[in-house]
């Protein structure tokens, strides 16, 4: 991965349009019933711009302009998808800047993270991919295959222009055409995306971009001439897509909620994993599906972890998401802040102990102090619950298998963390954890190249590397 030296501080040099269109065939179009919504920043909540509300007539002009390209561009060589992609990733490189900027404006991540992990993780995955399309016959040796036509994606609003990576680079490789469907309260960089996108020479219709709420998500699921459905958001719109689509004939990835033990044992570097707690939960205030929000330390050292993760969250800064000093940007809308707090409440109603380090909020926007649970038992509903926020729960332990049936307790299967320096240890563990990924000695790492993706209520199918490819492709042996 490359970064940038300075970082983009002010929004002087950012082009934002008043008023954001559908992407559609190749151009940017009107919706059918000329509705519009606005999409506001969250660090102040002010309007950033209006974006146009897909209805169930835009979504099938989408599906009928993503049907109409696949005959082309499903009979295009894998050679010439992929000098498309990559055309795609260079120009998000080029423009990474803007990209930052704007994510971070509209989604109210730290500039720091939209800059060095996002939009640079975005143009990596359309790298990876790029390289995949003209190799299929090597990734699947001995089969022969097909792409499997019309994609709708859904996509959360936590890593907006990376979840669009994700789902498009892997399907174009393959050779299928996308109706994609960005979050509500982010979808201004799935619409600069839009722009590359034509900008790119990608035949018309290949990619189309529909923006709106959970109705325009319905709309896509429910299409009858969509092949496949891509979603990562809620466990509850999980399972209603699930039974919407059961009985169709389509393709079904699915990924969802996590609740991620993160495991400190004692014979763990203390200082690099302290760093690696903080990593683990308040990385993108928390609004990550993977985060480490279930502490549990081995008890000879828990005095001194929790003492030293204390003093480290006095020290993390709370604020403006364009500060390239800020750790804990905005919580993403009022919505999402109305769940972190209610979730506060219940853990002190359940007469959990609370920690917040002393910091001054900003007056206007959505804020949350970085948050530490302790006295808490398995039974919590702050224990058992996605909260999506900057709270943590910590819990002690003596010995490996009392860890291992603790962190294995929840709905969920989608990461973990350990840090100890035994090798025999580490494999003990991802041997014997239900998460789809296990970090060692350090959290929250991603790449191309890795499979993600969970196990239980977390979902199915797995997105990156190799195994993203077979979401995308149906065999005919
Ligand atoms: O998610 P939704 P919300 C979890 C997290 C969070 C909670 C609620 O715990 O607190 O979900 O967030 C689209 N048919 N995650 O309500 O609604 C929606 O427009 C089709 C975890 O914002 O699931 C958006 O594009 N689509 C998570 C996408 O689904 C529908 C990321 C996700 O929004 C739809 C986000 C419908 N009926 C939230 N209703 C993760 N796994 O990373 C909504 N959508």
């Amino acid at each position: 991965s490359w970064t940038y030296a300075d970082a983009p501080e002010s929004t002087d040099h950012i082009q934002l349009k008043k008023r954001y269109e559908l992407f559609i065939d190749g151009e940017f179009v009107k919706p059918v019933k000329g509705k519009y919504f606005d999409t506001v920043n969250p660090s102040n909540q002010n309007k950033i711009a209006a974006v146009a509300e897909a209805s169930t007539e835009d979504v099938d002009k989408a599906v009928k302009a993503a049907n109409k390209a696949f005959k082309g561009w499903s009979k295009l060589s894998g050679k010439e998808r992929g000098k498309y992609i990559f055309r795609i990733a260079r120009l998000i490189q080029e423009r990474a800047r803007e990209f930052s900027v704007i994510e971070s404006l509209d989604g109210g991540k730290p500039i720091r993270e939209s800059r060095d992990i996002d939009i640079p993780l975005a143009a990596n995955h359309f790298f990876y991919y790029a390289g995949w399309a003209d190799k299929l016959e090597y990734a699947f040796p001995n089969r022969k295959l097909k792409p499997v036509g019309v994609a709708g994606q859904i996509i959360p609003w936590n890593f907006p222009l990376l979840m669009a990576a994700w789902k498009i680079a892997p399907a174009l490789a393959t050779g299928n055409t996308v109706v994609l469907k960005p979050a509500e309260t982010t979808p201004l960089t799935a619409m600069k995306l839009a722009e590359i996108i034509q900008e790119s020479g990608l035949p018309k219709g290949v990619v189309n971009i529909v923006t709106g709420a959970g109705d325009t998500g319905a709309a896509i699921v429910n299409h009858p001439d969509i092949d496949k459905i891509a979603f990562t958001g809620s466990t509850n719109v999980g399972k209603y897509i699930q039974k919407a689509i059961a009985g169709t004939s389509k393709k079904l990835t699915l990924e969802l909620g996590g609740k991620g033990a993160n495991i400190i044992f004692e014979d763990a570097a203390i200082d690099q994993a302290v760093e690696g707690i903080v990593n683990a939960i308040f990385f993108n205030q928390g609004h990550v599906c993977c985060a480490g929000s279930r502490l549990f330390v081995q008890e000879s050292v828990a005095d001194i972890v929790i003492q030293k993760l204390k003093d480290r969250m006095g020290t993390l800064i709370v604020g403006d998401p364009l500060d390239k000093n800020t750790d804990i940007g905005a919580i993403n809308s009022s919505k999402q802040l109305k769940t972190v707090k209610d979730y506060i409440k219940i853990g002190l109603n359940e007469g959990c102990e609370i920690y917040q380090p002393e910091c001054e909020l900003p007056k206007k926007g959505n804020w949350c102090a970085p948050t530490l649970f302790l006295n808490v038992s398995q039974s919590h509903r702050i224990v058992q619950e996605e909260i999506f926020g900057p709270v943590l729960t910590i819990q002690t332990f003596r010995t490996v298998d009392e860890v291992i049936e603790k962190a294995n307790n929840t709905p969920y299967g989608l990461s973990a963390g350990v840090w100890t320096q035994k090798g025999s240890k580490i494999f003990n563990l991802t041997q014997k954890l239900n998460a789809g990924v296990v970090w060692a000695n350090t959290y929250n790492k991603f790449d191309p190249t890795s499979p993600f993706g969970g196990y239980k209520e977390s979902g199915f199918g797995r997105e990156g590397g190799l195994h993203g490819l077979k979401g995308y492709v149906k065999f005919e042996d």
